[in-house]
């Protein structure tokens, strides 16, 4: 049985991700900042699929943290065959002048610290077993940019580059690593950038069918499942009414989001 460790594993994609790999008899290391949501997760994960889960509580932004958490994983759990860097968000939409650094901060902390402490506690330990694969979660905002996504734009841009260059140095081990990019994905994600507003983030997904959650789990699924030689590098995933960023067919809006 292969284990996989998921960052951001409480909600959304990452939560998705657990299911899916569980159904499929993966031992998984899960994580996220909310305890009560993951030990919730474990359990559901543990009683629906006789899952081995261990859920780890902890702030990826924290080196110390990362540290503590993943740089000393118990005894049968340090055979990590793939890693999926999913812990991730947005913070505010506003144009430059009026952001405000603590939306910043937490956003590049995030999407992208966040992601090479993790790489930088996991990787070595893929790198000496010659195996495993790292699949990062970036985003249709790492392809292209929108007015006001400025820094979230900026992070999910970092995370392409990341993956790249990783390839480029992990491969010669073995180790495959790929990226997702996903549109416009109805999960937790616009709860958070607008901090609570639940009716500007439901807006966000009004007049067309977003993905679900699942839909990207789906693909993670898959890019995992490839045989050993065949790596799916990077994948963009759309909702079907989605063309660009700013681009959403919605039935009974406009034609632009
Ligand atoms: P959710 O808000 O539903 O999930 C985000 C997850 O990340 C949660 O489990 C959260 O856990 C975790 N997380 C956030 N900050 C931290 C942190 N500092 N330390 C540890 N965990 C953290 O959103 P999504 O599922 O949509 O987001 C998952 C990824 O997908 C993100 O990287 C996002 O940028 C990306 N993405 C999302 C899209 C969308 O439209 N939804 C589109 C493209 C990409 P907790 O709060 O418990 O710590
Ligand atoms: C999330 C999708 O378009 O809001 O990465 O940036 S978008």
């Amino acid at each position: 049985m292969k284990t996989a460790l998921i960052t951001g594993a409480t909600s959304g994609i990452g939560e998705a991700a657990a299911e899916r790999l569980a159904s499929e008899h993966y031992r998984l290391i899960i994580t996220g900042r909310r305890e009560e949501r993951l030990l919730k997760v474990a359990e559901y994960l543990q009683t629906t699929y006789r899952a081995d889960v261990l859920p780890l509580c902890f702030d990826v932004c924290s080196l110390e943290q990362v540290r503590e958490n993943l740089g000393g994983l118990p005894e049968g759990w340090r055979q990590v065959s793939a890693l999926v860097n999913n812990a991730g968000l947005a913070a505010g939409l506003e144009p430059l002048d009026a952001g405000r650094p603590e939306d910043w901060q937490r956003m590049i902390d995030t999407n992208i610290k966040g992601l090479l402490y993790v790489t930088r506690t996991i990787a070595p330990l893929m790198i000496a077993r010659r195996e495993g694969h790292i699949i990062n979660v970036g985003s249709i905002a790492g392809r292209e940019v929108y007015a006001n996504g400025n820094v979230y734009c900026a992070t999910k841009h970092a995370v392409d580059a990341l993956t790249e260059s990783m390839r480029m140095e992990f491969s010669p081990y073995g180790i495959r690593v790929s990226q997702v990019a996903p549109g416009a994905v109805e999960t937790e994600f616009s709860i958070v950038r607008f901090k609570g507003d639940r009716q500007r983030a439901d807006a966000v997904y009004q007049g067309f069918r977003p993905l679900k959650a699942a839909d990207i789990a789906d693909v993670i699924a898959y890019m995992m499942n490839c045989p050993p030689h065949v790596n799916i590098a990077d994948v963009l995933v759309l909702p079907a009414a989605q063309a660009a960023a700013t681009m959403i067919h919605r039935a009974e809006v406009s034609r632009q989001s």
